[in-house]
Parts: C-alpha cells; sequence; structure tokens
C-alpha cells in the first residue's frame, strides 16, 4: 500500500509539472513578445515613420490576433512599457511611437487609438502637449514617466506593436 501511495504521489508530481509546464499563462506570447495582462507586445528597434511602423505591426497579426502600433489604457500598462523600453535603450529610454493620433476623418477631429480600442479614458500629455504640431503620437521618458507629444507622423521611431494573447 506505501508503495503504491509513494507512485501515486510520484505520478501526481509528474502531472503537476507537466500542466505547469503547458499552462496558458506561459504559452500566451512567444518570445521576442513579452506578456502584459491579456496582450503580447513587441519592440520594434527600427526607426520608421507612424504609417510604416503600423504596416509592419499589421504584417504580425495573427488569426483572430491582429496586431496595431499599441493602445494604452492605463498607467499600469504606460509603466510597463516604459519598463520594456529600458531594459533595452537605459534609463533614458528612447522615443518610441505607439498607437495613438489624430482622427481628421469628422469636421472635428479627435485622438483615437489605432486599434479601435475606447478613447476616452487614460492620456498622459507631456506638459502643454499636444501643441498641434503633428497628427501622431510618441512616448518619452521624463521623470520616470512616460509622457505623451504629438508630432509630425513623419518623424522616424522606434515602435512598440501589440496583439491579444493566446488562450
Ligand atoms: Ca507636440
Amino acid at each position: 500500500m506505501a508503495a503504491n501511495f509513494t507512485v501515486f504521489s510520484i505520478l501526481l508530481a509528474i502531472l503537476q509539472s507537466h500542466f505547469l509546464i503547458v499552462s496558458p499563462a506561459c504559452l500566451s506570447c512567444r518570445s521576442p513578445w513579452t506578456n502584459f495582462g491579456n496582450n503580447c507586445y513587441l519592440l520594434v528597434m527600427d526607426a520608421k515613420s507612424f504609417d510604416e511602423a503600423e504596416q509592419y505591426c499589421q504584417i504580425l497579426s495573427r488569426l483572430g490576433r491582429p496586431s496595431h502600433l499599441a493602445s494604452i489604457m492605463s498607467q499600469d500598462e504606460n509603466d510597463f512599457l516604459l519598463l520594456l523600453i529600458k531594459s533595452v535603450y537605459g534609463e533614458t529610454g528612447k522615443r518610441t511611437w505607439f498607437g495613438y493620433r489624430l482622427d481628421r476623418s469628422s469636421n472635428s477631429p479627435t485622438w483615437g487609438f489605432i486599434d479601435g480600442s475606447p478613447s476616452d479614458g487614460y492620456t498622459n500629455w507631456h506638459g502643454n502637449q499636444p501643441t498641434g504640431d503633428g497628427d501622431c503620437v510618441e512616448f518619452f521618458e521624463s521623470a520616470k514617466n512616460f509622457l505623451w507629444n504629438d508630432l509630425r507622423c513623419s518623424y522616424k521611431r522606434i515602435s512598440i506593436c501589440k496583439r491579444p494573447a493566446r488562450f
């Protein structure tokens, strides 16, 4: 009986370790994508214009998991992206495109996330931004925060793609 119990314990341990290895959280983002919440993020280090950066992100879409320049819905998500960029570029980070721009399709232009996320909540503009000197938005490190600045979409920046994680 004791031997059977030992065998059972070993089998249980193997099963537990197996399920830990294949749990969805571990498979949700594959390198070089990084997981945060329900999404995966990719730092694209080739400097591109805003439109080039968005086109590149879209190429990385998968079935049911559209990829776009990243929307930023909270300070936590903003802070995560700052850490991601600092992990490559050091404490001063680097000026980076994300998926926020001025939509001029109506008579009254409005700022919005290009992945369609609701844009009536979180923003993190620097000082007196937006100053109206461009329709696209970068963020840059300032006082341990990652603040937003509008500028011309043709400027070349590194960028962040975002797509839903696998479940
Ligand atoms: Ca500006």
